[in-house]
C-alpha cells in the first residue's frame, strides 16, 4: 500500500487492485472542426492538458500498472444514439453529420480518434460507449470486476460531463475513484473547480482529488 497525497484526505493506493481511466481524449472535443468546438466551445482549453495526460500514461505504464480508454461514439447507423441526444443544443454539426474530420462521433471517423499522442498501446481496453457516463451500455464493469480492480484513477475530458459522470457511476458501483487535478479540464474554468469541490466534498462523497506530481510519486512506490 502506498499512500497518496489527496483531498479531502489521503489514498491509500493498492497496486494489485488499480487502473487508470482515461476519458474520452478524442479529436472531436480537442481539436477545431470537432463536436467540442461545433458546441460553441473553445476547445484550445481543453487540448491544454494533453502532456499531463501523457505524464500519467506514462507513469502507469512504466509502474506495470493497467491503462484503459474511453471513447464517446456512435455506430455508423446511430442505432445507439438516442433521438434526444442527436437533437440536444444547437451545434454546426450534429451527431453522425459529415464534419471536416468526418462523421461526427461515429467509430471509426479520424475524428472520434483519440489523440495520436495518447493512442492506446497494444493490450489496453479501448471503451466505445455511447452515453456520457462510462459504464452506461458497456462492458467496463464486467472488465474491471474479471481483473479484481477496485479503484480507479481518472483524467480525461470534461471534467463535470464525461468524467464526472463517470465517477459517479463507478462510486455506485463500489469503486474507489480519485481525480488527477492536472489532468482533467472543462470548456468552462468554473464547472472545474465546482466539479472537484463537489467530488471531495463531505468526506469525499463521490471520490478524491490529487495532484499529478503526487500521483506520480506514489504509482512509482507503490
Ligand atoms: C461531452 C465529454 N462534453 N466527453 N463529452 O459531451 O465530456
Amino acid at each position: 500500500m502506498a499512500e497518496i497525497k489527496a483531498e479531502p484526505f489521503p489514498f491509500r493506493l493498492d497496486r494489485d487492485a488499480v487502473a487508470l481511466i482515461v476519458i474520452d481524449m478524442q479529436r472531436d472535443f480537442t481539436e477545431e472542426g470537432g463536436f467540442g468546438e461545433s458546441l460553441g466551445n473553445d476547445v484550445a482549453r481543453v487540448a491544454k492538458i494533453v502532456p499531463d495526460v501523457k505524464r500519467l500514461i506514462e507513469g502507469f505504464r512504466a509502474a506495470g500498472l493497467p491503462v484503459i480508454h474511453t471513447m464517446e461514439c456512435h455506430r455508423p447507423d446511430l442505432s445507439d444514439l438516442p433521438r434526444a441526444k442527436r437533437e440536444r443544443g444547437r451545434p454546426h454539426f450534429r451527431i453522425g453529420d459529415e464534419g471536416p474530420m468526418g462523421r461526427i462521433l461515429i467509430a471509426g471517423e479520424p475524428g472520434t480518434a483519440i489523440l495520436p499522442e495518447l493512442a492506446p498501446a497494444v493490450g489496453e481496453t479501448v471503451i466505445e460507449k455511447p452515453g456520457k457516463g462510462a459504464f452506461y451500455a458497456t462492458p467496463l464493469d464486467y472488465i474491471l470486476k474479471e481483473r479484481d480492480i477496485g479503484q480507479l484513477v481518472f483524467a480525461g475530458v470534461t471534467t463535470e460531463v464525461c468524467v464526472q459522470t463517470t465517477m459517479r457511476e463507478a462510486n455506485d458501483r463500489g469503486y474507489e475513484c480519485l481525480l488527477v487535478e492536472e489532468a482533467t479540464e472543462s470548456y468552462f474554468p468554473e464547472f472545474k473547480s465546482a466539479t472537484l469541490a463537489m467530488i471531495r466534498a463531505q468526506g469525499a462523497i463521490v471520490g478524491w482529488t490529487a495532484h499529478l506530481a503526487d500521483v506520480l510519486r506514489g504509482i512509482a512506490h507503490a
